[in-house]
């Protein structure tokens, strides 16, 4: 375990630093047995509402006793029997029971009950799978590029780094002190395409590929992240590194430095560009250099993120002659128990039993043999997760929440997906136009990438408070990645479609039809 004296602390500790010096989150890790037999009403509250996090089990207020477990899903990439053993987890929980596909690339499962964790985390560790240090001050999901291993322009496959900085942050799989107390929440990303698909710019560390003297290797961006009072793009650290352990190591020497010297006094201020900023960039890496060990050759020159971002909705022929991956539409991430139990028999049957996700909330099946993409179409499983959606609902991406999360301002899953249905029948759209939608200043449906980006707010209309948004555009991703701003706040939901239809006829092309 680290030791308090390595922290740097502040004098008074705030309400959560004081609970992570009492007892480290990971420690609820050898008393879920007990909380099974004592039930969740008879737990230590900071134990329920908090520490339990730190293993991914998510206490959620709105749901109470229906908890929501955030796997781990590096990479974004699953294979069919682990799909299935989280399909078959939520299956028992009945109408409660549903998972979504997350903005990290990744899966929460809900319907969750308490008593049933200690054999959940039995069948996940037969498969592999690990939900450790998935929320609060943690490294969240480790997102990489979605056709690594299958496109024929990848640079980087990313996989196996993706793997290998996981298991060093989590000891693999079975929780690591070293990084259970950081200052925040944080954030990494490997990209290994021309095409920014991990939104590299919105991560504590990113790895962009570039080429340095010839060799093909990472620059490392840094700070970059949202939070109801700040949004910032990461910036460069001005460090290349080539792909090998070095991508580790990187890794664990700059999260070193942001657990030892990161603010701690203000939740509000802990990211780590807020330490960047006290330090200024020089300084930071140079405290970085020495925790690494070795000098670190600066950045090369330019990277090579040079392509519009892609969607992978659709049919694509694959590096490996005659297989294809076939992104399939998850109409704002939601899938149920029996949808995924079919995913994977698909991947399965078709496929080389594959699944993989990505962070606009869709699901890759690859490996599938030309001859077999018919019959593949053919599936009615098809008809729900569609190859061609229609053009607002295909790039629409939503949070959570105020169906299960108690930080929304307004409901946002079935309301975006309605509305871009209703916009859909009466438009026609020349262009993809990304819409993402989030439930509250939290950012987590990344508003801010969006071309039209929708952020729950409460609003006065006709002297009563109802749900409303804010609206943000301008969001640019791919090569020349930008985050877009606000630019009209407190628009009724009811309000809302006219206001966005008028938006799309004078921005975007859209024409009645
Ligand atoms: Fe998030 C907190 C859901 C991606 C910024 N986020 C939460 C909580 C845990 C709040 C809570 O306890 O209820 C939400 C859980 C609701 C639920 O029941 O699902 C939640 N965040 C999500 C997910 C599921 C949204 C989605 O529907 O996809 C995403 C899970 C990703 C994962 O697999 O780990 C998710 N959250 C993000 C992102 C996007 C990203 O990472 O690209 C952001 C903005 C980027 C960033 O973090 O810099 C984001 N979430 C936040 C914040 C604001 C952080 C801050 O520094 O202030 C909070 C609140 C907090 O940490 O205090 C938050
Ligand atoms: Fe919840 Fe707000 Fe995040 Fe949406 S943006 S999941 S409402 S915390």
């Amino acid at each position: 375990m680290v030791q308090a004296t390595e922290i740097n602390q502040p004098v008074s500790l705030n309400k959560f630093e004081k609970f992570k010096a009492e007892k480290d989150g990971l420690a609820v890790k050898d008393q879920l047995d007990h909380f099974a037999q004592i039930g969740w009403e008879a737990m230590d509250k900071t134990d329920l509402e908090h520490r339990l996090k730190w293993l991914g089990i998510f206490y959620r207020p709105v749901t109470p006793g229906k908890f929501m477990l955030r796997m781990r899903t590096p990479n974004g990439i699953l294979t069919s029997e682990q799909l299935k053993v989280l399909g078959q987890i939520i299956q028992r929980y009945g109408d409660d029971g549903n998972a979504d596909i997350t903005t990290r690339q990744n899966l929460q499962l809900r319907g969750i009950r308490l008593e049933d964790i200690p054999d959940i985390f039995r069948r996940l560790k037969a498969v592999s799978m690990t939900s450790m240090q998935s929320g609060m001050d943690n490294v969240r999901n480790i997102t990489g590029s979605p056709m690594a291993g299958l496109d024929g322009n990848e640079l980087i496959d990313t996989r196996d780094l993706v793997q290998k900085v996981q298991d060093m942050i989590t000891n693999h799989g079975e929780g690591n002190y070293q990084f259970t107390n950081l200052p925040r929440k944080f954030n990494i990303a490997i990209e290994g395409g021309r095409d920014n698909s991990v939104h590299a710019e919105i991560n504590d560390i990113a790895f962009v590929p570039a080429y340095k003297d010839g060799q093909l290797g990472f620059n490392v961006l840094v700070g970059g992240f949202f939070s109801a009072k700040r949004c910032e793009a990461a910036i460069e650290l001005d460090v290349w590194v080539p792909p090998n352990d070095d991508v580790v190591e990187l890794c664990r020497a700059i999260l070193t430095v942001y657990r030892n010297h990161g603010p701690r006094a203000n939740r509000q201020k802990s990211r780590l560009m807020w330490l960047i900023d006290e330090w200024g960039i020089e300084e930071f890496r140079a405290k970085v250099a020495a925790e690494f060990g070795r000098p670190l050759a600066t950045a090369a020159e330019k990277d090579e993120i040079d392509w519009e971002k892609r969607d992978h909705i659709g049919v694509f022929a694959q590096k490996q002659p005659g297989l294809n991956y076939v992104g399939l539409h998850i109409p704002v991430g939601r899938l149920y128990a029996e949808d995924m139990i079919d995913l994977a028999r698909l991947a399965e049957v078709y496929g080389g039993g594959e699944i993989r996700l990505t962070v606009e909330q869709n699901v890759i099946i690859p490996n599938i043999p030309d001859e077999n993409l018919n019959p593949f179409f053919a599936e009615p499983l098809l008809q729900k997760f569609s190859i061609n959606p229609p053009s607002l609902e295909r790039s629409l991406v939503s949070c959570t929440g105020a169906q299960f999360c108690n930080f929304a301002l307004v409901e946002t899953k079935n309301r975006a997906l309605a509305l871009s249905r209703e916009l859909d029948k009466v438009l026609d759209i020349p262009q993809p136009v990304r819409i993402h939608w989030t439930g509250c200043p939290n950012s987590c449906g990344q508003p801010q990438v969006a071309d039209i980006g929708l952020m729950g707010t409460k609003v006065r209309k006709n002297g009563k408070t109802v749900e409303g948004v804010d609206l943000y555009l301008g969001g640019k991703v791919g090569k020349d990645a930008q985050l877009g701003t606000c630019v009209q706040k407190g628009i009724a939901c009811e309000d809302l479609l006219p206001v966005l239809q008028q938006l799309l006829i004078d921005n975007f092309g859209a024409k009645l039809k």
